[in-house]
């Protein structure tokens, strides 16, 4: 069985990060090993949440693993809450990267056009480091945006685009995909380019005009796990656009519609037949 970390919050409430990647990454049939980087009463998006910063647990936590000779066939990194803790996801990376191993980075740290709460420029610097470590990176719009320095357009050209994923390319990530990317009118879905093979790849699904928080976590976290399913990148973006799309609908279907999150527990017995 594939054994994938995946280094992300924990918000006890919120269906996001690990409350989500966990269970996916599960149902797509790999061990998910957690690493959790804080402990927040909600995500950020409540008008209140507790946070518990976590960092001093990641060394000890890692160096059991290590004595251990613990070897994981993918790293794949979320929402992290501080520039310290980018800094120490590095360090993993260093040490349980190896040549066969996928590290995918979700840079989680803003969405239409803004930052999250908790971020400032120096964040972003840092996730920037971050990336030159990935195989793969999966921003949206507005995190591309911010990590190479381009404006943020919320009407754009494909042009656009394909400059955003030549720029994150540069970053020394091998392949990067933004989400949320809408060409047409009424549709939606993601554009990813692999700098090795000078290659785009475009899928566009229905598009629906209401967002919800964490729907980037369950893309990723969907990608990742059909990624280890044995599925190539651009096959799993195209599954992970779907469930994410089949999932916002289902959610919206619900008269008691979470607006903290998706209902992608009645749709994940779909995703593993899909
Ligand atoms: O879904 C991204 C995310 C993850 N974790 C926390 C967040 C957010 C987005 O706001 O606040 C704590």
């Amino acid at each position: 069985m594939r054994r994938v970390l995946t280094i992300q919050d924990i918000s006890c409430m919120g269906k996001c990060s690990l409350t989500v990647a966990l269970p996916i990454i599960s149902a797509l049939g790999s061990e998910a090993v957690i690493l959790p980087t804080a402990l927040l009463s909600t995500h950020t998006a409540f008008s209140e949440y507790t946070f518990k910063d976590l960092s001093d647990q990641i060394e000890p936590i890692t160096g059991v693993w290590k004595n251990e000779g613990v070897k994981f066939d993918a790293i794949y990194t979320g929402y992290l809450g501080t520039i310290g803790q980018i800094r120490q996801v590095t360090d993993i990376f260093r040490t349980f990267g190896t040549k066969d191993n996928l590290i995918v980075v979700d840079p989680a740290m803003a969405d239409l056009g803004k930052l999250y709460p908790a971020f400032d420029m120096e964040y972003v610097k840092a996730n920037l480091e971050l990336c030159r470590y990935a195989d793969i990176i999966l921003p949206n719009i507005t995190e591309a945006a911010f990590l190479t320095g381009m404006d943020y357009r919320e009407n754009y050209s494909e042009h656009y685009i394909k400059e955003l994923l030549k720029r994150l390319a540069d970053t020394g990530a091998g392949i990067a995909v933004l989400t949320g990317v809408s060409l047409e009118q009424g549709k939606t879905g993601v554009m990813g380019y692999d700098k090795n093979k000078d290659e785009f790849y475009v899928y566009q699904n229905r598009k629906i005009d209401k967002s919800f928080h964490g729907t980037g976590d369950v893309f990723s976290a969907t990608a990742v796990g059909e990624m280890m399913r044995g599925r190539d990148w651009k096959e799993a973006m195209r599954i992970a656009a779907d469930y994410t799309v089949r999932t916002i609908e289902a959610t919206l279907d619900d008269p008691d519609e979470p607006w903290y999150g998706v209902n992608f527990e009645s749709t994940i017995a779909d995703l593993v037949n899909m």
